[in-house]
């Protein structure tokens, strides 16, 4: 009996999981996991669905009884504002629950004797300035710079980060015999992303979609953060061909496994504006929550990403006009009427 051949999304389901299953399906099986039952039009790009918990073992060996698993786009966690009210649940999901799969990509790698390629998303919330002056003074930082976390979410990804590098470069490197793990772990650390199709929940740079969002649906909105803001964004068909793009890369043209990318980095009044621009109505007032502030003042306000341009050729389509006029605005008015 062979099993399926597939490539399997966790937190299918989320707002980037909508993104990434439609445009992955096109060339690709894709076995589609969520912690809620995969809605019926998602479902029916995908080979199969499941609903389950990545933290259920035995879920786990019932899904390698019937699919072989080439890759593996670990998209389930959970996001910084809602790891803060739990912060052990947090680790679970995000440490264990990539750990998890991390262990599956071997024993696939080892079932099919070809690499498992795991697509990791990691954050700008891996980032940490100890303070508002420092953040200002580190100005656009690459990968090796300010890496202290203060969110229990951005630890949580930079050390899953590294348990991929352990996985996949020097996994039991003390066993009698040399093992391979047949692990290839390539990440992203993606800025705070904005969908024209979905609104986030549960993140800290979720202002900026959810005063697009609100406006579009003539809803005032109280932004969390100051005006002056500033954080990295993108739009989302950017961020899901850079995944694509970088699952592609030939491994021997990656010189590092976490990448920055980059597209646009408005403060949160200069979003304001823009949306104001299109929705002259929109009632939007900045009310920062002090707490949640400080998760985003901890984030760099610009990065560097040459790398990945270097080696994956990775290219945003929309900087900030562009998303607004091509991209989210068309949509949105189709959502909820112009
Ligand atoms: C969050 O705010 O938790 C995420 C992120 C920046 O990674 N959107």
């Amino acid at each position: 009996m062979r099993r399926k051949p597939v490539v399997l999304i966790t937190g299918a389901s989320g707002e980037m999981g909508h993104g990434l299953v439609s445009q992955l399906a096109k060339d690709h099986d894709v076995l589609a996991l969520d912690i809620k039952e995969v809605e019926p039009e998602l479902s029916k790009m995908c080979l199969a669905t499941m609903a389950g918990d990545i933290l259920d073992k035995h879920m786990l060996e019932r899904l390698v009884s019937e699919y072989e698993i080439h890759a593996i786009f670990h998209l389930a966690a959970l996001l910084s504002t809602r790891s803060e009210f739990t912060p052990e649940t947090a680790h679970e999901v995000n440490v264990t629950g990539t750990m998890n799969l991390l262990k599956l990509a071997v024993e696939q790698a080892r079932w099919h004797g070809k690499p498992v390629k795991f697509l990791f998303p990691s954050s700008i919330a891996a980032y940490g300035t100890s303070s508002l002056e420092a953040k200002i003074k580190a100005g656009r930082i690459n990968e090796d710079q300010c890496l202290e976390p203060i969110s229990m979410y951005g630890c949580n990804k930079l050390y899953c980060e590294h348990l991929g590098r352990y996985y996949s470069r020097h996994y039991r490197q003390l066993a009698a015999e040399s093992h391979v793990s047949g692990v290839d772990f390539r990440s992203i650390r993606f800025p705070g992303l904005i969908s024209a199709f979905t609104v986030p929940s549960g993140g800290t740079s979720d202002y900026g979609p959810e005063m697009l969002h609100a406006a579009a649906q003539e809803a005032p909105y109280d932004c969390f953060v100051r005006e002056d803001t500033r954080i990295p964004f993108m739009a989302m068909p950017d961020a899901i061909d850079a995944l694509l793009g970088l699952m592609a890369a030939p491994v021997e043209k990656l010189t590092t496994q976490v990448y920055n990318i980059a597209a646009f980095n408005p403060s949160a009044g200069e979003f304001a504006e823009l949306v104001k621009k299109a929705y002259p109505q929109a009632k939007i007032q900045f009310v920062p929550d002090a707490r949640r502030q400080a998760i985003v003042d901890s984030w760099p306000s610009d990065v560097d990403d040459s790398r990945a341009r270097r080696d994956w050729a990775f290219k945003n389509e929309y900087d900030l006009k562009r998303a607004f006029e091509e991209y989210l605005l068309p949509n949105i008015k189709k959502r909820y009427g112009a």
